[in-house]
Parts: structure tokens; sequence; C-alpha cells
């Protein structure tokens, strides 16, 4: 399947992995690169240092293009920036921000760059910085997100600019991957039934606890204090959002969660850990290959799109 951004980024299928902070590192890029779809190393809180090592042990792997996710909010974010332009990385995206500072440097080394937006504003100005794409990405994410859902984000983005659009959030089999497309984007990124890829690192506690999910299994934290969350519910977000509700400040509150996504990812803490996943979390139901999981979504995509306009 040809599209604007399998042109783009020189890869076979028009599926992304998302840049799952802990999740996203080489073993799961180079798996998911190697079935055809583009990689993501995901530099979340990480050093860079950290960054720098994920991507040589990519290359030792596959010569396939890969990309790494920037965490703007990260404190290492400069830092991360700068290792990116010195690896040469061919594909950078961006989240929880706006990467405004760094375009420049990144377009002139070479790398492609495609900014996470959570609106049409924030998809103009990137377009208007020089971005060669947009991922527009809906509320049904995990992690950290925006406000707009899916369904409604990506066509108004589609029509708001001109360069292709990616479509993320909610999005698990062929068939949101056929919609995404009916809605105008040219690719689709996928970070929970990645989680649970048989090459991904993560703990098999938390990838149980996203194969047992159900449709409303998610809770949002953080919300009064603008860095909203989703996460799968437990011990951990009943007190946070009881927490919350009773005002209490977010100094606090921040405390609670350090080192929780780490302690669910890597430990299996899945009761008092930060379990992010996505509202398609409850149609995740095994484990499979990367390959596995790509072949599938393609099959059933393809299937559905033949005879529509999805190029
Ligand atoms: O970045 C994500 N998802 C993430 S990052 C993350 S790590 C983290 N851990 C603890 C606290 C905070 C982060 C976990 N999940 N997705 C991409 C994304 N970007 N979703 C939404 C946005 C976004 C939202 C608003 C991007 C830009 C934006 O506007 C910023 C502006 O300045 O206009």
């Amino acid at each position: 399947m040809k599209t604007e951004i399998t042109e783009l980024l020189q890869i076979e299928k028009p599926i992304i992995q998302g840049g799952m902070a802990w999740v996203a590192e080489h073993n799961l890029a180079a798996a998911v690169s190697a079935a055809g779809g583009l990689g993501i190393i995901g530099a979340a809180n990480a050093p860079a240092d950290w960054v720098r090592t994920e991507i040589r042990k990519v290359r030792e792997i596959t010569d396939l293009p890969i990309g790494v996710n920037v965490m703007l909010l990260s404190p290492y974010a400069d830092e991360v920036a700068q290792v990116l332009v010195e690896e040469k990385v061919p594909v950078i995206t961006t989240g929880a921000g706006n990467p405004g500072k760094y375009m420049e440097m990144w377009k002139s080394s070479g790398s492609k760059v495609i900014p996470v937006v959570a609106s049409v504003a924030l998809a103009r100005m990137m377009e208007r910085g020089g971005a060669d794409a947009v991922i527009a990405e809906g509320t049904e994410s995990g992690g950290h997100i925006g406000a707009a859902t899916t369904m409604t984000l990506v066509p108004q983005v589609v029509d708001a600019v001109s360069i292709p659009v990616i479509a993320a959030g909610g999005i698990g089999d062929g068939r949101g991957m056929a919609a995404a497309f009916m809605l105008g984007a040219k690719a689709v990124q996928l970070g929970t039934r990645f989680v649970v890829a048989k090459e991904s690192i993560c703990h098999a506690s938390y990838k149980e606890r996203i194969i047992k999910a159900k449709d409303i299994d998610s809770a949002v934290t953080g919300r009064s204090h603008g860095h909203p969350i989703r996460q799968l519910r437990n011990q951990m977000t009943k007190e946070y959002l009881k927490k919350e509700q009773e005002g209490v400040p977010f100094e606090e509150l921040e405390l609670m969660t350090v080192g929780a996504l780490r302690n669910a990812v890597i430990d299996g803490d899945v009761k008092n850990g930060t379990v992010m996943a996505g509202q398609i979390a409850g149609l995740v139901k095994k484990e499979q290959t990367c390959q596995e999981i790509i072949d599938e979504i393609m099959k059933e995509a393809t299937a559905l799109l033949q005879g529509a306009q999805y190029g």
C-alpha cells in the first residue's frame, strides 16, 4: 500500500509505532521496522546518552528507517534534540508540546519532522514551521492526551493543512486503520497494540492488564493541573483521583507518580504503578509478534479499503 507517508518515510506499510515511555526501546522499534512499518524509540524522560545507545542498537539489527520521539516536557529535550542531529535520525516525531525551536536544526540535518498535534491551530503552525507531516492524536490515546477525539480531530486537521496527516488514538486493528483513511489520514500510529507485542520488553503483568481490559477501564488523571494522563484504573488512579477532587496541590500529587510508570512497565506493579494504555485496550486480545500485528491490520484494512480512495 503506497501513500504519501510510505513515500516520504521510505517504508513499506503506513503503520507507525508510538513512542511509548519505557516500552519503545530498540527491540520493539527494530521489530516494527523489520515488519515494514516505522519503529520508534521513545526518548520520554530518558537522558540523551540512553537515546544515542538505543539508536545505535537498532542500527546493529537493521538498516531500515526508524524514528525517535522527543517528549518535549523532558528535562533532557535539548540534549536529545542535539543527539538526533549527530546520529542523523531519519524521522523525528515529537509529543506533549510545540517543537518549533528545534525545527530548523532537524530539517537542516536532513530528518523528516512529524510533530504530534492535538489541535488544528498547532497543526497549522507546524506546517508553517516546515513540518513534513503531522500526527493528529485523539483523546482516546494512552498517556498524555489532548481534548479532541480522533474522529473529530483528523478530518479537521486534514482540511486545515496540505502536508499528510497520520491518525493516532483509538486505532487497534484494520477497521480502525480503514476508518482513519476514510477521514483522510495517510497512515496510522498505534501504541497500545504494540505494548502487547512479543518483542515488547514490557512486563507480562502489564501486558495481561491490557489483554484483560474492558472498553471503559481507563481513567484520566491530572486534568486539574493541565497534564491529563490516560491509564488503566487501579489502586493508584483511585487514590490520585480522590486527592485531585479534594484539591490536593500538584506537587503532592506528583510525588505519588514518581517512578510509577517504570514500576509498572519494568517491575510489573500494575496495582500501584501507572499503566498507561489507550481506550482501545479492550480490543487487544492476545500477544503477537510485530509481523503478525502488522500483517493482520494490513490485510483487514486493505480488504475494507478496496475500491476506496486512500492514497
Ligand atoms: O506525548 C504523548 N503522550 C505521552 S508523553 C508521556 S511521558 C509523560 N509522563 C508524565 C507526564 C507527562 C508526560 C506519556 N504519554 N502524546 C503526544 C501528544 N502530544 N498528545 C497530545 C499532545 C500535545 C498536546 C498539546 C501536543 C501539543 C500540545 O500543544 C502544546 C502547545 O504548546 O500548543
